[in-house]
């Protein structure tokens, strides 16, 4: 994906437990691109912005029941409905930085007992990532972090399971970084891998 083409915008996706400081941080990166004279803009998963992210968006807050199957087609229609849009964007040179992509999908879903397999299959064919941020966080210190608030997957056990869905699914895309250091030391490491990442492009 854009690769071994310079003029192509990179996908760089931010994924992590709830609180693991991917807004903050994906916003950091974001000023830093744009000091840098680098095109690039924030995006993030599910935009609810669209009417399946509104049904998502509603699940969420516990307004509405979907079974499990459902409710992950519907976070992976929500992928799909802006695949082209993500296509032209990186095509014409804006590197998008992505809050949540197919790997919250798919751990969330996996999480809850679907057949990891079945989690995948409707991710295949969407872009793949450039470089995926993983904030490393225990989920008991992600939950010490103001408290989870009401939305249906801010529970501590889940998410312990979420974590655990993660780990199958590192691949060399994946940077692994310590979401427990300050805001600051977090940043910097990011800037760093984004560096060697660039060069290596
Ligand atoms: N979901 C799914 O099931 N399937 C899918 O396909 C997708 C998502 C895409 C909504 O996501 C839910 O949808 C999510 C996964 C599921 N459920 N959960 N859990 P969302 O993106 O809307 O919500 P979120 O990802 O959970 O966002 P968040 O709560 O805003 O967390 P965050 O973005 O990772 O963290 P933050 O807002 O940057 O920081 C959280 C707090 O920690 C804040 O007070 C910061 O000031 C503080 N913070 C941040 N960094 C630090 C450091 N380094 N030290 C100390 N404190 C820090």
């Amino acid at each position: 994906n854009g690769c071994n083409d310079k003029s192509r915008g990179s996908l760089i996706v931010f994924e992590g437990l709830d609180r693991c400081g991917k807004t903050s941080q994906s916003g950091r990166l974001v000023s830093y691109l744009e000091k840098k004279g680098v095109p690039v803009e924030s995006w993030r998963f599910p935009d609810r912005s669209t009417s399946v992210g509104e049904m998502i968006s509603s699940y969420l807050a516990n307004k509405s029941q979907l079974d499990d199957q459902t409710v992950h087609l519907l976070f992976s229609a929500n992928r799909w409905e802006k695949r082209s849009l993500m296509e032209n964007k990186l095509r014409s040179g804006i590197t998008l930085v992505v809050d949540r992509y197919s790997y919250s999908g798919v751990s969330f879903s996996a999480a809850k007992g679907l057949d990891i397999e079945w989690c995948k299959s409707p991710e295949r064919g969407l872009l793949a990532p450039d470089l995926v941020v993983y904030l490393d966080i225990a989920p008991e210190k992600a939950a010490e972090r103001g408290g989870y608030g009401s939305e249906r997957y801010e529970q501590l056990e889940f998410q312990r399971k979420v974590a655990q869905q993660y780990q199958t699914l590192r691949d060399s895309a994946w940077k692994v970084i310590d979401a427990c250091l300050s805001v600051d030391s977090v940043e910097e490491q990011i800037r760093e891998f984004y560096g060697l990442f660039d060069k290596a492009v």
